[in-house]
């Protein structure tokens, strides 16, 4: 039989046999930065995306979870799926009430669609401004949009390139809701932590309350690479340690679009220690700041 949708020819996919973490996380810890795709023959990938990945389906996903160690999962709904929530939705029933999910949503969803994601475990909406991934629109439409979330207490979960966070300032300070960035905002980790660009992304936090950070992706952001990625977790472990209340961390299971190396998941969870390195903040952040923000706010 041939499969509906062919990946890209250099798609990397997803490690087949990590490795078992050292590192122990917490009872109730939530892997909060995560994705499912398709399978495209039951949930087709959207005709305007910029990639078709290799299937990554729910089963997978709740496998890694429990083999790593976690209770729980945030799936973010990946530009391959376009605003078809679908695959998301069907992972979140399926979940046992073990994950919640960001989605993404065009301009005319109607409330009907949002009040049964809500009920499927969404909470919040995600704007992706990552040109290689989709076309960002003006300000506006993103305004828009939250509006229509607004009654039903979502947050917005932003992903950027480092340069955009300028460029975006006025939009980004002034949204209403709880603002989540994917991966630290992207920063540049050849350049110091208390560098001009992640000087920007720290004043952004430090002043503005209501913004939260992944403290996610070192495979994506690392040029010393793996198993260590010692070049991003200085990063990490800053805003860990400057803002423990507003920090989730995730592994970024299938990791979409890696070109350099395919992580080992197993090794991800062993740097959750060094960018966390007390009791206290770990269960901060693998437990605390998640339930609060997915599980006990609605
Ligand atoms: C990530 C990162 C990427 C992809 C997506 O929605 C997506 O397609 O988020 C990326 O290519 O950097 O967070 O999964």
């Amino acid at each position: 039989m041939t499969a509906t949708f062919q990946p890209d020819a250099d798609w990397l996919a997803f490690h087949p046999n990590p490795s078992k973490p050292s590192y122990v996380p917490p009872p109730g810890a939530v892997d909060a930065h995560c994705h499912v795709f398709g399978p495209g023959d039951i949930f087709p990938y959207a005709p305007e995306r910029q990639y078709t990945p290799v299937d990554a389906g729910k089963e997978q996903l709740f496998a890694l979870r429990d083999f790593l160690g976690f209770e729980r999962n945030v799936i973010v709904q990946a530009t391959c799926h376009g605003a078809d929530n679908s695959a998301l939705v069907d992972a979140l029933l399926a979940a046992d009430d073990r994950a919640r999910g960001v989605a993404t949503i065009r301009p005319g969803v109607s409330r009907a669609e949002l009040a049964d994601m809500h009920a499927a475990g969404v909470r919040g909406i995600r704007f992706n401004f990552v040109k290689r991934l989709v076309d960002p629109k003006p300000d506006d439409y993103y305004r828009g949009l939250t509006d229509l979330v607004a009654e039903f207490g979502w947050h917005i979960v932003v992903y950027f390139e480092a340069a955009d966070l300028a460029e975006r300032w006025q939009l980004f300070t002034s949204l209403p809701t709880m603002v989540v960035v994917d991966h630290m905002g992207r920063p540049d980790v050849s350049q110091p932590v208390d560098g001009p660009g992640f000087a920007l992304f720290t004043r952004f936090l430090r002043e503005h309350e209501n913004v939260w950070s992944k403290v996610s992706c070192p495979e994506r952001l690392s040029i010393s690479g793996p198993p260590d990625y010692a070049d991003v977790v200085p990063f990490a472990r800053h805003l860990v340690e400057t803002f423990p209340g507003r920090v989730l961390w995730g592994t970024d299971w299938p990791h979409p679009n890696m070109k350099s190396h395919m992580p080992d998941d197993g090794a991800l969870v062993d740097v959750i220690p060094r960018i966390a390195p007390t009791d206290d903040l770990q269960r901060r952040l693998l437990v605390d700041n998640p339930l609060r923000l997915y599980w006990e706010a609605s």
